[in-house]
């Protein structure tokens, strides 16, 4: 299990990329096993309520992910305690290879919060205005003792999900180059902040070839297989 190994040094992504952890930024990694970190979420959220600390808890998950048990038990004792606990859904259509109408029959996993007594939000993951803005709304909700929120982001991902994905195998190349492309949330966001004059084509580039030159080293997109 990829869990700090004592009290002093965080994980930070030293075991299994993905499942990086920071104890001074309160930051708990997650298991491998899918979903199991969102009622340890809401645990953590009623922890931090007992103690009466002015915390709001935030969790992501896959649409995979939500169709597990852990899914229900967590929204439902969240919901129950009304918790400071923002579950962020991304929704990136696929469950490694299986799409999600082969996941679940409905269209919207944000959908499912009604049944557990909180607000559900749909949100174009691609527009990061978009979701800073229900991510804002959703914390003023805890703060404010009214309880959790399930934002689901309807979102992609543009590489296999691990170096043994061959993704060819269920889904088109043409489905893949409209997410990298038109609809990739850092292009929509560059091509909204030149419509409205913040930044222009100078700045971009002055940034891009201060990122080029600066010596980072670049990871990897792909994930480790889990
Ligand atoms: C309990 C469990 N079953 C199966 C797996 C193997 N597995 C790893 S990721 C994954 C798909 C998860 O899909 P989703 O929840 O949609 O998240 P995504 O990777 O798409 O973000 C599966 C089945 C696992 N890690 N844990
Ligand atoms: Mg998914």
């Amino acid at each position: 299990m990829p869990w700090p190994n004592d009290q002093t040094r965080p994980a930070e992504g030293a075991r299994c990329r993905p499942h990086w952890g920071h104890i001074r930024l309160n930051v708990v990694t997650q298991s491998s096993p899918v979903a199991t970190q969102i009622p340890q979420a809401a645990g953590i959220a009623y922890a931090t309520k007992l103690r009466g600390e002015d915390a709001v808890t935030y969790v992501s998950f896959g649409e995979g992910g939500s169709s597990k048990g852990d899914f229900h038990e967590g929204l439902n004792f969240a919901a129950i305690h009304r918790l400071p606990v923002i579950f962020v859904c991304e929704n990136n259509r696929y469950a490694i290879s299986v799409a999600q109408d082969k996941q679940m029959a409905i269209a919207n996993v944000a959908d499912r919060a009604a049944g557990y007594g909180m607000p559900g939000i749909v949100v174009d993951g691609q527009d990061v205005l978009a979701v800073y803005k229900a991510m804002q709304e959703a914390v003023g909700r805890a703060r404010h003792g009214e309880g959790p929120t399930l934002i689901e982001a309807k979102t992609y991902r543009i590489v296999p999900h691990s170096s043994d994905d061959d993704d060819r195998l269920y889904r088109s190349r043409e489905e893949v180059e409209y997410y990298r492309t038109v609809n990739d949330p850092l292009n929509r966001l560059r091509t909204y902040l030149f419509e409205q004059g913040v930044a222009d084509q100078e700045d971009a580039g002055r940034r891009r070839s201060a990122r080029h030159g600066g010596g980072q080293r670049r990871h990897g997109l792909g994930r480790g297989s889990t």
